[in-house]
Formats: structure tokens, sequence, C-alpha cells
């Protein structure tokens, strides 16, 4: 094992960004990033890496969409890896006790493109890949949403 990289150790800085920017505690910090640093000892968490982790959270057998839009919810800067931070950042998001924040995390898983905007076709998508994670078939899913939603476009 090559004993480089600086990201292994948690620097001060960033844990006093994360102190500053989530509800945990200079503990909990240390912990995620513990638990985190021995699953990604380079500092990132792959895509791969992800999807893996991921199904065993949510399994069964069409949940490969809905991980897919999990993790460029997770991947704030788009580079295809999940630092540490965006990590801690996204977690705190969804264990956040205030709605706006849960409803901001929210935005940004169906806001495909990331350009602010949510659109009939986004909210389509991701309706699409929960449903069909939910097991629902294909006939059924398009159903409810050719009715409402197509009024407002
Ligand atoms: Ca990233
Ligand atoms: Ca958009």
């Amino acid at each position: 094992m090559g004993a480089s990289g600086s990201k292994r150790e948690l620097s001060e800085e960033e844990i006093e960004f994360l102190l500053k920017q989530t509800k945990y505690d200079r503990e909990a910090i240390k912990k995620w990033h513990e638990a985190f640093i021995k699953d990604c000892p380079d500092g990132r968490l792959t895509r791969k890496k992800f999807m893996k982790v991921y199904s065993m959270f949510c399994p069964g057998k069409n949940t490969e969409a809905f991980r897919s839009h999990l993790f460029r919810t997770f991947d704030a800067n788009g580079d295809g890896h999940i630092s540490f931070r965006e990590f801690l950042l996204t977690l705190d998001m969804t264990s956040s006790a205030k709605p706006e924040e849960k409803l901001k995390l929210a935005f940004k898983m169906y806001d495909v493109d990331g350009n602010g905007y949510i659109e009939i076709h986004e909210m389509t998508h991701i309706l699409d890949s929960i449903y069909s994670m939910m097991g629902v078939p294909a006939w059924v899913r398009g159903a409810p949403l050719c009715g409402p939603l197509s009024r407002v476009s």
C-alpha cells in the first residue's frame, strides 16, 4: 500500500469548514472520516463503488437509475467522484430536520442537468426511476404523469 495522499488526513481547515457547514461536531466528523477512508483509502468514492455500496442499502432489481441520480446529487462538483466533503455535506442534508434542507436536496436530485430549473422531463425521469425501483410496471408509470403534468407545460 502506498503511503501517499494527504487526503487520508483530515486537515484542521477541513474540520473547521465542516463544523461550520454541518450539524456534526468534531468527534462525529472524525468518525465519519475514518469510516470513509477505510472504504475509500484515496479519499474519493468512485461511482462504481457508490453503486455497489448503495445496492446494499437499497436492494432490489431496478435501483440502478435511482442510485445514479443519487450519485449525481452527492457529487456536487460533477467530477465523477464523491469527496469526503461532498459526502458529509449531502449526508447532513439528508438527515437534516429542516424542511428547506430536504427540499434543497430534492431539488438537486430532480434538476438533472443542474441548470437551476426542474423541467417536466426531468421530473418524469426521476419519478420513473423511483417507480421502477418500487416495481411499478412501465405501463402504469406512464399513466398518471401524462395527466396532470402534461397540462402544466
Ligand atoms: Ca465530486
Ligand atoms: Ca434542469
